[in-house]
């Protein structure tokens, strides 16, 4: 395997805003909100909308005929490729899954070719339960993804992770296409708190090779979570797997809704939204 050289994606202008979308999730059940993308035709009509509203990549959870989460491979197969014919969104899938998915399911998820997977880097309790990343499957999915060519975004839900990133990257080098993507997972009950405080402590602890990052808020959090990510210079991903509401009362009725509001708070800050071309650029895939 052959990596270009780390770089800070130079031909990048320094303005520029990636907007992440994740508009589905595994936690939220169809019956409580109807509008959640579960099926096919629904995420890929999600994925058109917020393309046009701004977003250049797309983490994607799928879910199989009963609307329950599954990483069935020929569903995420022909998934990855049903966005590939209509959107030229960078294509992530979770490797995280459910809570309930077995870890060598989740890394058969790479067998479906996607531009980039997300890759948690440690064990999370995540409200009631426990999110599994022990680090020798960090480890094993880690070089999965560097043998197929697979760009990881590494979800750091706390400090811990942080620093755990760094050892991974001493360990076996940089990812595939040379660059380090990385996403704060900011409020989750278990994990780091949702503050900008808190955001300011994890990217000041980012390893140096970090080449972008971006940040969410889960739920109430996913404000002060994207104003601060903002401030530190940072990316966004937002979308109705982290958060619900647009307001108190408020529900989410489309993805679209949460890409419109990350690039009027980029706007806000003179952050203008990122070409799809400019997200490959900056994670290291080619055009
Ligand atoms: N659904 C969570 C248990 C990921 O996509 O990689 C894990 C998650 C992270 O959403
Ligand atoms: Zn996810």
């Amino acid at each position: 395997m052959s990596v270009p050289p780390a770089g800070r994606a130079p031909e990048i202008p320094a303005d520029r805003l990636l907007v992440t979308v994740a508009p589905t999730g595994a936690e939220t059940t169809k019956q409580d909100c109807p509008q959640l993308p579960t099926t096919l035709e629904e995420l890929v009509a999600t994925a058109v909308e917020c393309e046009a509203a701004g977003a250049a990549m797309i983490h994607v959870h799928i879910r199989d005929d009963e609307h329950k989460p599954t990483l069935d491979l020929g569903r995420l197969t022909a998934t990855v490729e049903a966005l590939r014919e209509s959107t030229s969104l960078v294509v992530q899938l979770s490797t995280g899954g459910s809570v309930h998915d077995p870890l060598e399911n989740r890394l058969k998820v790479l067998d479906a070719q996607p531009d980039s997977c997300s890759l948690t880097m440690g064990t999370t309790n995540f409200g009631d339960d426990v999110f599994s990343n022990p680090w020798p499957f960090v480890c094993e999915l880690y070089q999965l993804s560097q043998e197929r060519g697979v760009v990881p975004e590494f979800e750091l839900f706390d400090l811990g992770q942080v620093h755990a990133l760094q050892r991974l990257l001493d360990k076996f080098g940089l990812p595939y296409g040379g660059r380090v993507h990385c996403d704060l997972v900011m409020g989750v009950p278990g994990g780091m708190n949702g503050t900008a405080d808190s955001l300011v402590a994890a990217v000041a602890s980012l390893p140096d090779a970090v080449t972008s990052w971006s940040a969410t808020g889960i739920g109430r959090s996913t404000l002060a979570v994207a104003l601060a990510a903002l401030s530190k210079g940072g990316h966004l991903r937002v979308g109705m797997e982290d958060v619900l509401t647009l307001r108190r009362g408020v529900p989410v009725e489309r993805n679209a809704q949460l890409v419109e509001r990350a690039v009027a708070l980029g706007e806000l800050a003179q952050r203008v939204p990122m070409t799809t071309a400019e997200a490959r650029a900056l994670l290291g895939l080619a055009a």
